[in-house]
């Protein structure tokens, strides 16, 4: 085919449109790998959008106030390196060169971190629709809270590019039904319309009205007919900018491998090289130099210069604001600094609650409650919520109000029953910055957003989650509410830190410990049951929580021979179980071990004092699958763990079935030191 759309473009439009199609179409070529259909189909509206809509800075990537692009089909990568690229970003043109190279800065999808310009790891489709939900609701809660008549510090949209595959996850549906909700007027989002996915044709698994289905959600939706038609495009731009209490869908009618003779609109378009003859009659189609690849023509390599000083004027522009909102109102204006910088205020541990014994007892759910409600007032930056269960989780922060549509400063989320929306919202909430998001839900329904947990570790993004009801002591809810195995699924992830707290005291430090982690999440998994205020006059004291594991109390004679390893509400049988070893003349330790991933970054030196390498008679108990647990107790220890799913009964009748009894956990500790004894 011939495209016409010459006919359409004024020429230097044009000729930077297809120099982004044509990088695209070389760098996959190149590489041997990736998707250049849609890049070539989106390339007008990247244009557009990062030349003409977009306030950004190329030169200042991180310029708070700037608009955030998300392009939520992250294969389409190519699309995003050749717009950053043309427009002064620092990535150069031999970096799109080695596109999906070790080490190249253009990996195979969007890295945040790893890219300048790149404000969201996507790939996994449909959690940059969430993520840009996530930025927006940030937007709005900042500048409900900062922003003061004639002083407007915080104030700019979140743009997403969306295809057929992020609009058929779930997870889109979660984000767009809360978007909506919340009149996120500053939400604009571009679904990329050109029917095909890769088994084919969209008509083959997709025939729901989206503009319907986004009309439903509340959100203001419109319709571009062809991709190509800038004017249109930039039209629909302006209207959604002009809408102020809707999210934003813009309907784009384009065509995947767009001028390609034999590829167009069909998904052999979607994912692998056009081929070297396919690349040839495209140019020729353009009207494009057969070679040489990775041609820039000068039209093109202006557009760099024009948006660094259009950007860079935008954020003069904007600090002359921030330097007189600062003159107005300094106090604001150091907390604000400080909310983007991510730094917690001087002295904030000492609103850490201390628990004693004479506390009684409570759930660590009930305790962490206790620590979320004197750190709210201290820590403004702590923003969050629950799908649903802050009843349940304890993870209302008292006397803040609801984040709703009117009222975006309040910092008390209600995320609906949506954890996957949930997951990727607050991985949005953590990439915008100025909040430190945090969002609770069972332990169990840790299934329902792990692919947004495995995503905010990725980008080591500081979310906190509070994951409650976290073993088979939840009781009667019975088996579909009974972690096993989420431990361990939780804990196989990298960079994410799993705290699993004793008592009211380590439950303080478990929000210490993830308060103070800024490099990656941390999930705070706490129990429904009650557990005792372990008497630390006797036990060490619970700061050693920070370092992962800790002897809590020593064996009698200061040398084990044996060891007892336990997280959370395990904690409290090993010391009971301690008391009947010690009585039979076995000297036991008991070393709490909340956190694996903290504990595993100790030097060695200090594991070893904890785990002594010469003690083999090691026991962990955990009302959990033990998988993962050998590294600790090595080839001769053992595990008292579950390896079936729960059951239906109140939670102590379940435990004893378990064998998670004092009685138990001394004969296995008697077995171990019988067996290991010989060695
Ligand atoms: C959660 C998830 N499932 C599956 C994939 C694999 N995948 C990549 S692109 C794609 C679908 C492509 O269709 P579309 O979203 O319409 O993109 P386009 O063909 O327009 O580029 C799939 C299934 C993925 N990236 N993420």
């Amino acid at each position: 085919m011939t495209p016409d759309n010459k006919a359409q473009l004024p020429d230097p439009d044009l000729i930077c449109i297809n120099t982004i199609r044509t990088l695209a179409m070389d760098a996959v070529q190149q590489a041997n790998a990736g998707h250049p259909g849609t890049p070539m189909a989106l390339a007008p509206l990247a244009y557009s959008l990062f030349t003409r809509h977009l306030r950004h800075s190329p030169r200042h990537p991180s310029w708070p106030d700037r608009d955030r692009f998300v392009l939520s089909c992250g294969h389409a990568s190519m699309l995003l390196y050749a717009s950053l690229f043309l427009t002064g970003y620092d990535l150069s043109l031999d970096e799109l060169r080695r596109f999906r190279q070790w080490g190249s800065r253009t990996p195979g999808h969007p890295e945040h971190g790893l890219t300048p310009g790149v404000e969201t790891t996507t790939g996994p489709l449909g959690q940059g629709f969430a993520n840009g939900v996530g930025m927006a609701i940030a937007e709005a809660h900042l500048a409900a809270r900062f922003n003061r008549p004639g002083h407007e510090i915080v104030n700019h949209r979140t743009y997403a590019f969306a295809s057929d595959g992020d609009l058929m996850e779930g997870i889109s549906h979660e984000a767009a039904s809360l978007a909506g909700h919340l009149h996120l007027g500053k939400l604009i989002y571009c679904y990329d319309d050109n029917g095909i996915t890769i088994e084919g044709h969209t008509s083959l698994a997709f025939s729901e009205d989206v503009a319907q289905r986004f009309a439903g959600y509340g959100w203001h939706v419109q319709r571009v007919a062809d991709g190509n038609d800038l004017a249109a495009f930039d039209a629909a731009i302006a209207a959604a900018q002009a809408e102020a209490s809707r999210p934003s869908l813009i309907i784009v009618r384009t065509h995947i491998g767009y001028g390609s003779p034999h590829k167009q609109d069909s998904a052999e378009a979607h994912g692998s090289p056009l081929g070297v003859e396919e690349v040839a009659l495209t140019k020729a189609a353009y009207g494009w130099p057969a070679s040489p690849p990775f041609l820039v023509p000068d039209e093109a390599r202006a557009l760099a210069g024009r948006c660094v000083a259009r950007g860079t004027a935008m954020e003069a522009e904007w600090s002359a604001r921030f330097a007189a909102y600062e003159k107005a109102y300094p106090d604001l204006a150091a907390e604000w600094r400080a909310a983007q910088a991510g730094e917690l205020p001087a002295g904030w541990e000492q609103a850490l609650p201390a628990f004693t014994p004479a506390d009684g007892s409570l759930a660590t759910r009930a305790w962490s409650q206790k620590v979320l409600n004197a750190l709210a007032p201290v820590l403004r930056t702590l923003v969050g919520g629950s799908a649903d269960l802050a009843p349940s989780t304890n993870t209302l922060m008292k006397g803040e109000g609801d984040l709703e549509a009117d009222s975006p400063g309040a910092r008390n989320m209600h995320f609906g029953i949506r954890e996957h929306g949930m997951g990727g919202i607050l991985n949005g909430m953590a990439l915008h910055g100025g909040v430190r998001p945090y969002g609770a839900t069972f332990f169990i329904f840790t299934d329902y957003m792990r692919p947004s947990v495995r995503l905010a570790a990725l980008m080591e993004l500081p979310v906190i989650y509070v994951f409650t009801h976290d073993s088979v002591g939840v009781g009667e809810d019975g088996p579909t509410h009974q972690p096993i195995e989420q431990l361990a699924a939780m804990r196989a992830i990298p960079h994410l830190t799993v705290i699993r707290p004793a008592d009211g005291p380590e439950t303080a430090q478990a929000w210490r410990a993830a308060l103070l982690n800024a490099k990656g999440p941390t999930a705070l998994v706490l129990t429904r049951q009650k557990v005792a205020v372990i008497d630390r006059t006797r036990c060490a004291p619970a700061d050693g929580l920070l370092r992962g594991a800790y002897v809590l109390a020593e064996a009698q004679g200061g040398t084990p021979r044996v060891l007892l390893l336990a997280t959370g509400s395990e904690v409290g049988l090993c010391l009971a179980a301690r008391e009947r070893l010690q009585g039979d003349h076995v000297p036991a330790r008991v070393v709490s071990m909340p956190s694996l991933e903290l504990f595993a970054r100790q030097p060695q030196a200090y594991r070893d004092a904890v785990l002594p390498p010469a003690v083999r008679a090691r026991l962990a108990v955990e009302a959990a699958v033990p998988f993962g647990w050998h590294r600790w107790v090595g080839t001769d220890g053992d595990v008292l763990g579950i390896e079936r799913f729960g059951a239906s009964a109140p939670y102590e009748k379940i435990l004893e079935e378990f064998g998670f009894t004092v009685d138990q956990v001394v004969q296995r500790a008697r077995a171990l030191v019988a067996r290991t004894a010989g060695h």
